[in-house]
């Protein structure tokens, strides 16, 4: 169960920040609508919320699971993959030190970003991409280690409809895997039950389990019917403008 999240309030120039794909400008009173839906979606899941304030230095800085790897045993900062992204490490640790103890960093010249890790109970999913080099992976993995936790790496840099390899999956309990196509014959999946996402809904792949529902983003039906029949109770929420910068329901929160 969660039972807090931190998040932060895009900024003003969210539009200045990175992406790949070329779905247009985001319309930013858009984007601070879609924002507040997410943030009433996990407050309806019973999270207790840390919204911080817009920090306009990082366009990027909504995206705040990229900065930190949250455990039950231990925080761990990370070091974003993306220059540009870099400080917004320092930025987001007052709201962490406020809950976590033990607080453990990925070092230079590691980089990780958060959406590429993925969580299926006491293991880890460590996702090489243009992010997450190896050093950073090794670090992570040691950390985990040390913490009590299994890691394994998926190296998903030929994968370029993603940009983190959380882009691709999602654990949502019940020992099941939500998995992108290209990506479900991955033996490391093997004894996990599979839901595969067409070519076509890759970008709903990128779900969240929040105790008893299942963040879903508009527009992916197949997905959402596959998850109800399931047993699953799917919570949809409109992204079309973080998708614009290729942002996912997963990276619009911290959750503990
Ligand atoms: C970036 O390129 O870093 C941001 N525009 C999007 C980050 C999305 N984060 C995530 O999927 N965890």
């Amino acid at each position: 169960m969660f039972t807090r999240a931190i998040l932060r309030t895009p900024g003003s120039n969210f539009a200045e920040g990175l992406t790949t794909v070329d779905l247009g400008m985001p319309h930013f009173d858009q984007v601070l609508t879609q924002h507040a839906c997410y943030c009433d979606a996990l407050r309806e899941c019973g999270l207790s919320l840390t919204v911080l304030d817009p920090d306009l230095r990082y366009p990027d800085s909504t995206f705040v699971e990229d900065t930190a790897i949250l455990t039950p045993r231990a925080a761990i900062l990370t070091r974003p993959g993306a220059a540009a992204r870099e400080g917004e490490v320092e930025g987001i640790l007052p709201a962490i030190q406020t809950s976590f103890g033990s607080i453990l960093s990925i070092e230079e010249p590691g980089t990780v970003d958060g959406g590429d890790i993925c969580e299926a109970e006491s293991h880890f999913f460590i996702g090489i991409s243009h992010r997450t080099n190896p050093e950073g992976a090794r670090q992570l993995a040691a950390h985990l280690s040390r913490l009590g936790y299994t890691s394994s790496t998926i190296d998903v840099r030929a994968m370029t409809s993603i940009l983190h390899l959380k882009s691709g999956i999602a654990y949502i309990g019940e020992n099941t895997l939500v998995v992108m196509d290209e990506m479900a014959a991955n033996p490391q999946f093997q004894g996990f039950n599979l839901i595969r996402v067409s070519v076509e809904e890759t970008y709903a792949a990128n779900c969240v389990r929040v105790n008893d529902r299942v963040l879903v983003a508009s527009g992916f039906p197949r997905l959402r019917d596959e998850l109800t029949a399931r047993g699953f109770s799917p919570l949809i929420l409109n992204m079309s403008e973080f998708r614009k910068m290729d942002g996912g329901l997963s990276c619009l929160s911290l959750r503990f």
